[in-house]
């Protein structure tokens, strides 16, 4: 078979279509791909990866790895037929067993060459070669059965990966022009849509391959607040950028929970007033656990007053907050004064603060401005805010101060949300694709059968993801 037959092939089983289609993206095309078609014609199936396996002849790769999922039974075609050892890169993170995301024998140094069905802007590519190399192995090609040639190849090659493609997209449409199975007007308007989506500014592409990055260790160096330092550096010596979020129902769960977890965590965040059990000696009772595991306590009471009020709040009250938590947060809505109000009381006693920077529910209107002002903030205040709860740092225009923590809440081992507006994301997006520092994890862990073990799962998915974004 060749590209002409190939190109005629797909569109007779309408894996290519002409029309006004909405693309993920939000911008309409004239022309759509779907190649999940594939798998119902098997012989079309072992064609393309016997076309695509040609094309690499001067390409050295010991072992191939396909995009999650479309790409995968071409790859496994191509391993089969070609006797190449095959990798799967998991999408979906397990909950329980090894929770590794590379499945498939392999020693450090191997060559993998990746396997993808189309390629847009090359961000799904690079979410596949970040685990690869995080594991070791060198991914230096990647081979594609289609390229939109909308920015893909240039943005691969400036992260070191060269794209082979079997056909691009305006040969595709100048194929089917010739063989009268389209108009020159429909040629004419892919043309166009090329032409004014030339190189996809997807949001991912910064976002997913992060310039290099500070260690924690390095970044508690940075560190202008004492308690910002001991965060980076509970972190490194615990291996662990999780904290669970204790949303249990009484003080006594909140506190055995706390001990089963300990040894997993850097911080435990407490919502201290939603346990009806509460009694002064919480505070003393849970730093004895924390002391004991080595993790700080972050009670997120998201103070949102005005600066004289929450002095009032922080400090007294049943709880006390000032007292046992290492670090609080606030919302920065009522202006700066609130910083000052719980610097007030916080910055003697070594206390450190995060500013809601973003939110994770859905419809939240933590965004834009309003997160610029609560970068600047911070920078304001820099001895006493240790950094921002957030969702997407790696989006922000102009970042922050590396020696700022980013801790993401909503998260989870698969996508999804609650019925409430709830929105998650995976640890390794979180950490690795959104920039962020800390996943904050509460019902992922808080309802698994086995917390401690979920926790464990959680903080080595975590810490995978911060070593594969380090080593960018
Ligand atoms: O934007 C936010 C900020 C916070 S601190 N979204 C959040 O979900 N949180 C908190 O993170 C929330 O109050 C809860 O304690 C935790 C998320 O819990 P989960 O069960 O959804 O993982």
């Amino acid at each position: 078979m060749d590209i002409e037959s190939l190109v005629l092939q797909l569109h007779s089983i309408e894996a290519v279509k002409f029309g006004n289609f909405k693309l993920k993206s939000g911008i309409s095309s004239p022309i759509y791909i779907d190649l999940r078609l594939i798998i119902s014609f098997p012989s079309l199936l072992r064609e393309i990866s016997s076309l695509l396996f040609k094309s690499l002849s001067s390409v050295p790769f010991d072992l191939v790895c396909g995009v999650p999922y479309t790409a995968l039974p071409i790859a496994t075609t191509l391993s089969i037929a070609n006797e190449i050892p095959m990798l799967m890169r998991r999408k979906e993170i397990k909950e329980y067993g090894t929770a590794k995301s590379i499945e498939g024998v392999f020693i450090s140094g191997q060559i993998c060459l990746i396997v993808e069905d189309l390629v847009t802007s090359g961000a799904s590519v690079l979410e596949t070669a970040g685990p690869l190399r995080a594991a070791g192995l060198q991914v230096t090609d990647a081979v594609v059965l289609i390229d939109r040639e909308q920015g893909g190849r240039e943005n691969l090659a400036e992260k070191g990966i060269q794209l082979h493609s079997m056909v691009k997209l305006t040969e595709m449409v100048e194929i089917l022009v010739r063989k009268g199975k389209i108009s020159e007007e429909t040629e004419k308007e892919v043309r166009v849509f090329l032409e004014n989506n030339s190189r996809v500014r997807v949001p991912a592409i910064s976002a997913v391959v992060p310039p290099a990055r500070f260690s924690y260790g390095e970044r508690g160096g940075m560190a202008r607040n004492p308690m910002g330092k001991r965060v980076f550096e509970v972190m490194e010596a615990k291996e662990s950028n999780l904290c669970v979020a204790a949303d249990v129902s009484t003080a006594k769960e909140l506190l055995s929970l706390a001990d089963k977890v300990g040894p997993e965590i850097c911080l435990l965040k407490t919502h201290v007033d939603i346990l009806p059990d509460f009694t002064p000696d919480f505070g003393s009772q849970l730093r004895e656990i924390a002391d004991k595991h080595n993790f700080l306590i972050f009670e997120d009471r998201k103070f949102a007053d005005i600066g004289n009020t929450v002095t009032m709040q922080y400090e007294g009250g049943i709880f006390r907050i000032l007292d046992w938590a290492d670090i609080v947060n606030a919302h920065i809505i009522s202006g700066p004064g609130i910083v000052e109000g719980l610097k007030l009381k916080g910055l003697p006693r070594g206390r450190g603060l995060l500013l809601l920077a973003e939110m994770s529910s859905s419809g939240n209107l933590a965004k834009g401005d309003y997160t610029s002002a609560a970068v600047k903030i911070a920078e304001d205040h820099p001895n006493f805010v240790i950094g921002f709860i957030s969702v997407n740092p790696a989006s922000w225009q102009g970042r922050a101060n590396p020696s700022f923590i980013q801790a993401t809440p909503g998260v989870q081992m698969v996508n999804g949300g609650d019925a409430l507006g709830q929105q998650y994301n995976t640890p390794y997006s979180v950490i690795h694709d959104r920039g962020s520092d800390i996943i904050i994890v509460g019902r992922g862990i808080i309802k698994a059968t086995d917390p401690a073990e979920a926790a464990r799962q959680y903080r080595l998915q975590g810490w995978e993801a911060y070593k594969a974004r380090c080593i960018k």
